[in-house]
């Protein structure tokens, strides 16, 4: 990314949360796999767990930013579980403020649509919660560095794509799969993701959306940041079906991303409810019916 100088990079960010607050962040962590019986989705968002988490030390450097983390999310309890247990203490260790955790949930039944229920989700938040800085965390990922801040101070235009080296359940390597991928963990300034016109609404299924978008990043000469810090851990669920259209989507992609995403969003999901938890907000989808 060229222009970057002057600009604070995450090291710069850690070594300034060091000097203003006391507070080393030690790089690798251990992750809990293991969450106790009684923490439960949605009843342990309100309970003796927020609080424990709570980060006593209010000292910070996140205070003037917003920041939504948005969780696409169907059917997969046991993942969001170990990320919510994971998570919640990981940002407050970070000291992240002004916070939420945003599950959009698909509720119409069929194939699954990652793009849509961010791009519904990001609508929606920018009407409400107006965050100032916005990461797309797939469910399955768990940080297991905490330099990796959860933050766009140190971003311009310039996403970052997060989880840039991956340990998958039951392997023991961290990957790397491909340099051009942003899928996974992707954080970013919501004027950006305004300029990228949001996700392709046309993905079902497994694959390609992510693809998709880091096609948009390169028509829009949009360049990706990522962190030297970008470990995270992949939890098991059932393979789901792949998309057998995603190679004839994503051969013509560049044409259609200014019609497809963000403005046409509205006529093809809509927020069905939403549930308020202390950090937490729930949100739930469904689509709506063409003709
Ligand atoms: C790729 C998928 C991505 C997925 C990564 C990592 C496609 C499109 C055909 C080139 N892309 O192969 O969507 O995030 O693997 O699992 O299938």
């Amino acid at each position: 990314c060229d222009g970057q100088s002057g600009i604070l990079n995450q090291t710069e960010l850690v070594n300034r949360l060091s000097k203003v607050c006391k507070i080393n962040l030690k790089g690798s962590l251990n992750i809990n796999l293991n969450p106790p019986n009684d923490f439960q989705l949605r009843s342990s968002l309100t309970s003796k767990y927020i609080d424990l988490w709570r980060a006593s030390n209010s000292c910070s450097i996140f205070e003037n930013e917003t920041l939504a983390i948005i969780i696409s999310y169907r059917d997969r309890e046991k993942n969001l579980k170990n990320l919510l247990y994971n998570l919640i203490p990981f940002l407050e260790r970070q000291r992240i403020r002004n916070y939420k955790i945003f599950i959009i949930e698909q509720q119409a039944a069929g194939p699954f649509n990652k793009g849509r229920l961010y791009n519904i989700a990001f609508n929606h938040l920018m009407r409400t919660y107006k965050p100032t800085c916005v990461t797309f965390h797939d469910v399955d990922l768990i940080p297991e560095n905490d330099q990796n801040l959860y933050s766009c101070l140190s971003l311009t235009h310039h996403p970052l794509h997060m989880s840039t080296n991956i340990h998958f359940d039951k392997k023991s390597l961290y990957t790397t799969l491909y340099s051009f991928l942003v899928g996974g963990v992707l954080t970013m300034q919501p004027e950006t993701f305004i300029r990228l016109n949001g996700y392709s609404n046309r993905y079902f299924n497994w694959g390609g959306e992510d693809d998709d978008m880091g096609l948009r990043f390169l028509s829009k000469d949009i360049c990706v940041q990522r962190p030297t810090t970008g470990y995270y851990y992949a939890t098991f669920h059932s393979i789901q079906t792949r998309n057998p259209n995603r190679f004839k989507l994503l051969f013509d992609a560049t044409l259609r991303q200014d019609s497809d995403g963000l403005n046409n969003i509205d006529r093809l999901a809509s927020i069905k409810n939403q549930y308020e938890y202390p950090l937490v907000t729930w949100i739930t989808v469904e689509w709506i019916e063409q003709d």
